[in-house]
């Protein structure tokens, strides 16, 4: 069983995902669209380059999406997502070492598709353009943004230092918080922000 730190935290990303706000989590109703939104901003939609960074997004969420359908209706529902989770926390306990792996594999290149000038950081605009594809947009991805990056960095970091965004590493650091750490006092419980601060 998931804790409920982590059940609540796994709702949220769900409420997140499901971008028209039916309930259901769909291929071609939520995710279509955001391989779509994700893969234009990297590069012009008529252009070979585009199709082909569209398709991998596409059947990544796709099969994602399906392995989640437990009983093959074509929608995820939140128990169906927790279900899906709780098999990745019982591979992560029993062979952390590949759990990494899996982390950097599957995280790793999602945040190389999101860093728009490949710097090596993530941007404000790489995250509000993020959360604004799943129509989650709005302050709070701002102000968030900005408390999990000083919280990686020492005291006494300059404005400079928050501005250049968000470095890999401490980006798979709160993914593997986020999805495998209960404890909530850790930054990455908020790497979608708290529900006091946002309308989903
Ligand atoms: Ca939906
Ligand atoms: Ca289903
Ligand atoms: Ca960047």
């Amino acid at each position: 069983m998931l804790s409920q730190n982590l059940t609540d935290r796994l709702l949220r990303l769900f409420r997140f995902m499901d971008r028209n706000r039916d309930g259901v989590i769909e291929y071609e109703a939520d995710l279509v669209a955001i391989a779509q939104k994700i893969a234009q901003r990297k590069f012009p939609d008529t252009t070979p380059d585009y199709q082909g960074l569209f398709e991998l997004l596409a059947k990544t969420y796709s099969w994602e999406n399906s392995r989640r359908d437990i009983n093959r209706d074509g929608k995820v529902t939140p128990d169906e997502f927790l279900e899906g989770h709780q098999k990745l926390a019982k591979q992560m306990t029993a062979s952390p070492t590949q759990g990494i792996e899996f982390i950097a594999k599957a995280a790793g290149g999602f945040f190389d598709v999101l860093d728009l000038d490949g710097d090596g950081y993530l941007s404000l605009e790489d995250v509000q353009d993020y959360a604004n594809a799943y129509e989650k947009g709005g302050d709070w991805v701002a102000a968030n943004f900005r408390s999990l990056i000083a919280e990686g960095l020492p005291e006494n970091a300059s404005d400079e230092m928050i501005d250049r965004g968000m470095s890999k590493s401490q980006f798979l650091e709160l993914v593997r918080q986020f999805w495998f750490e209960p404890d909530e006092s850790l930054p990455g419980s908020r790497l979608f922000g708290r529900a006091a601060e946002t309308n989903w």
